[in-house]
């Protein structure tokens, strides 16, 4: 694999996000990689996988692959979209993702992140929720996601301002299970993995399985969720989700109209 390291070493796998030229920005390649790797710790019986960056990575994921966002009138975030799939694939794998996170977080990596089962970061920790400054409507299951873990005002603050929240307050928030110095980080996640690995998996994987459907439980009428599809496709077929993804593109401040 290019851009995918994968390890197993007594029940406990690693998988590690390898593109520093793209910041490890999650393109198409790099997510089915992704997901192949957590095919093959599944097969090989992993107990426990770890989700992390290259070592001396100050970006743990740029997010989204902005150039492989859909030009307007197709939605960014749709079933079949790369991230999406690997946030399924996180969300059924029955063994439990830990994100080990040593940098900055940017956009659907936040998503990745959160959707693992516990977050443990360094002081270097930093996540960054991009949507509105990129002029992309989130999905419902993202937006539902990060209410599952902050307050539905903290949630509303990062979507809204885009602003990067420190390992500190994520750590008060609740989004890092622990916070520690870079140089502890390693160390501390392998043996909190090591702990989990020494557990029945049986266990383990029913009581995963039983927490992602309880998660989801909040009923979600068809007309609800057609309203929510109403108002988002109002907006990635706009002109500022077109000057959202061109601003990027062209490394410039987006300015937004509301049309
Ligand atoms: O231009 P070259 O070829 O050298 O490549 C540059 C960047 O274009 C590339 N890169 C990305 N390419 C595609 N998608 C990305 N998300 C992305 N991020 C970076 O990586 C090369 C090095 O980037 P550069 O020079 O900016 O590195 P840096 O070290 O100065 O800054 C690192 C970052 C992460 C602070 C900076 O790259 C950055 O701000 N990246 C964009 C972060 C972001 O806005 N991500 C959200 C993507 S959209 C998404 O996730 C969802 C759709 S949503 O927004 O809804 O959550």
């Amino acid at each position: 694999m290019k851009y995918i390291q994968i390890h197993l070493d007594k029940h406990i796998g690693t998988i590690t996000m390898n593109h520093p030229e793209h910041r490890n920005a999650l393109s198409e390649v790099i997510i089915d990689e992704m997901i192949n790797a957590f095919d093959e710790l599944k097969e090989a019986k992993a107990r426990v996988i770890i989700l992390r960056a290259y070592a001396g990575a100050k970006v743990w994921s740029a997010g989204h692959d902005v150039k492989e966002l859909p030009t307007p009138g197709r939605d960014p975030l749709g079933y079949e979209d790369s991230l999406v799939r690997v946030l399924r694939t996180v969300q059924y794998i029955t063994t439990p993702v830990i994100a080990m996170i040593d940098g900055s977080v940017w956009g659907g990596a936040c998503d990745l992140a959160f959707t693992c089962d516990m977050l443990i970061g360094s002081t270097n920790a930093q996540f960054t929720m991009t949507p509105a400054k990129l002029g992309v409507p989130y999905n419902a299951s993202g937006l539902l996601r990060f209410m599952n873990i902050l307050s539905v005002n903290a949630a509303k603050e990062m979507f809204f301002t885009a602003q990067p929240i420190e390992a500190e307050r994520a750590h008060l928030l609740g989004i890092l299970n622990h916070l520690l110095p870079a140089d502890s980080l390693e160390s501390y996640t392998y043996d909190l993995a090591e702990k989990i690995s020494r557990n029945s998996p049986l266990s383990i994987a029913a009581m995963k399985e039983s927490f992602r459907l309880l998660a989801n439980a909040s009923p979600l009428t068809p007309n609800m969720f057609e309203r929510i599809q109403g108002l988002r496709r109002k907006v990635y077929d706009s002109n500022d989700y077109r000057e959202g993804i061109q601003s990027f593109l062209e490394k410039r401040r987006p300015v937004f109209k509301g049309e």
